[in-house]
């Protein structure tokens, strides 16, 4: 008999080498998980060589913190989180919108150009931070994708509002919850199953910011964010912003699609410590994701010169809050210092924060940076509230810096 763990070292072994298009010489003595590095740079999507590979079964990419300094994350150094197989050749002259479900007064469908025609276009900056985000840093370890700080983007996503497309349908005084459904596939290849079909309550669905996007950055959506029409629902876990939407359902109850119950995309109502086990009912929905930054420039491990001053900047955000102040320590949190903060291009975009450095002394520094939100909502020094899948650690982020 084949052990469980050999199996899925052989599957690893004939993707990685099916990547690659050779047999791996020693593979052997390949280190189990371990994803090749011609593989890294041949990833089938226009991305950046320095993005990280976490698994390419699904596909799922993550950012270093130095490639998220821009303001607008372009394509090329945005994560890629799959919970299934990538649809292969949507068609935009054939897809449509189903819109259905017990709480919604008619059935209807779209396609792209009613969308285009019937409702007024918006355009927002909009901050999608992957729910596990930062899980690779709780212990005991939780399963799953091992991100650490860079499954998280802010893009420039224009499309209809979905509270004028439910409107369109009607939505009767039953509904509470939107659900969504897209177009890839159980990683099973069982086409009876969801990949993931999770979805929002009415009132996030209803929010002005909420979108049914069909650009990104001014562009089509590119096919590994889910083109041609996603789901944009900002400030909380990108779960809840599906890609190759083609169904939307208007609930009566809690949308129960896949990964909407047990332990997915769900914490402890009440806080457990590290290592416990949680009943399915004590488990609680995430919503608005906790205050964040990123140091975004300098990289870790820079070199600067003793006394000279360097700009240090990155990014902050809060869910649905706003960003009130960042600081940032040089001296282990000892003492903490204001960074400047701009205002969020709009409500749910994530807002700049930089600030000037010089460093006194010669050797080996970190720079922590902390945001705070509006209602005085800090992150947290060490890695907070441990829960079974390793969801919102936002501790804050900490870079290395040589002064010479
Ligand atoms: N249809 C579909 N939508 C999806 C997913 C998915 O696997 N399938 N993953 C979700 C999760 S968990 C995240 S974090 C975001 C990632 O969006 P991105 O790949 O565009 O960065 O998409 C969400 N929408
Ligand atoms: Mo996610």
């Amino acid at each position: 008999m084949v052990k469980r763990r050999d199996f899925i070292r052989s599957s690893v072994l004939a993707s990685a080498a099916s990547l690659i298009g050779f047999k791996i010489a020693h593979a052997a003595k390949m280190p189990y998980g371990y994803v090749p590095v011609l593989s890294q740079q041949d990833i089938p999507f226009s991305k950046h060589q320095d993005m990280v590979v976490l698994n390419d079964r699904p596909w799922n990419i993550e950012a270093m913190a130095h490639l998220l300094d821009d303001r607008v994350t372009p394509e090329n150094k945005m994560f890629v989180r799959n919970n299934g197989i990538i649809p292969k050749n949507m068609d935009v002259n054939t897809w449509e919108l189903l819109i259905d479900g017990e709480s919604a007064l008619a059935q209807k469908k779209y396609r792209l150009d009613d969308l285009q025609s019937k409702f007024k276009s918006y355009t927002y900056q909009l901050t999608l931070e992957c729910g596990g985000n930062g899980r690779s840093e709780f212990n005991p370890p939780a399963k799953g994708n091992q991100w650490t700080v860079g499954a998280v983007s802010c893009a420039e996503w224009t499309g209809v509002r979905l509270k004028d497309v439910l409107n369109d349908v009607g939505i009767k005084d039953s509904a509470i919850y939107v659900g969504y459904y897209g177009s890839d596939t159980h990683l099973s290849g069982d086409s009876s199953k969801d990949a993931i079909s999770r979805g929002i309550p009415l009132s996030k669905a209803m929010m002005e910011e909420t979108l049914l996007a069909y650009k990104m950055n001014g562009e089509d959506i590119p096919l590994a964010h889910g083109f041609p029409v996603r789901l944009v629902a900002g400030g909380w876990p990108a779960s809840a912003s599906g890609k190759w939407i083609n169904r939307l359902s208007i609930r009566n109850k809690i949308h129960d699609g896949e990964k909407m119950g047990g332990s997915s995309y769900r914490i402890p109502c009440e806080s457990v410590a590290p290592g416990t086990e949680v009943n399915d009912g004590d488990m609680c929905i995430i919503e608005s994701m906790p205050v964040k930054s990123l140091i975004t420039y300098p990289k870790s491990g820079a070199l600067v010169r003793r006394n000279q001053k360097f700009e240090v900047r990155g990014h902050a955000w809060a869910g649905e809050k706003e960003v009130r102040t960042v600081d940032y320590s040089v001296d282990f949190g000892a003492t903490w210092q204001a960074c400047t903060l701009e205002k969020p291009k709009n409500r749910l975009a994530w807002q700049h924060w930089k600030t000037t450095v010089s460093l006194s002394k010669t050797g080996y520094y970190e720079l922590w940076v902390r945001a705070t939100d509006d209602q005085g909502m800090m992150q947290p020094m060490v890695v907070p509230g441990w829960n079974p899948k390793g969801y919102l650690n936002n501790a804050c982020h900490r870079i290395a810096i040589k002064s010479v």
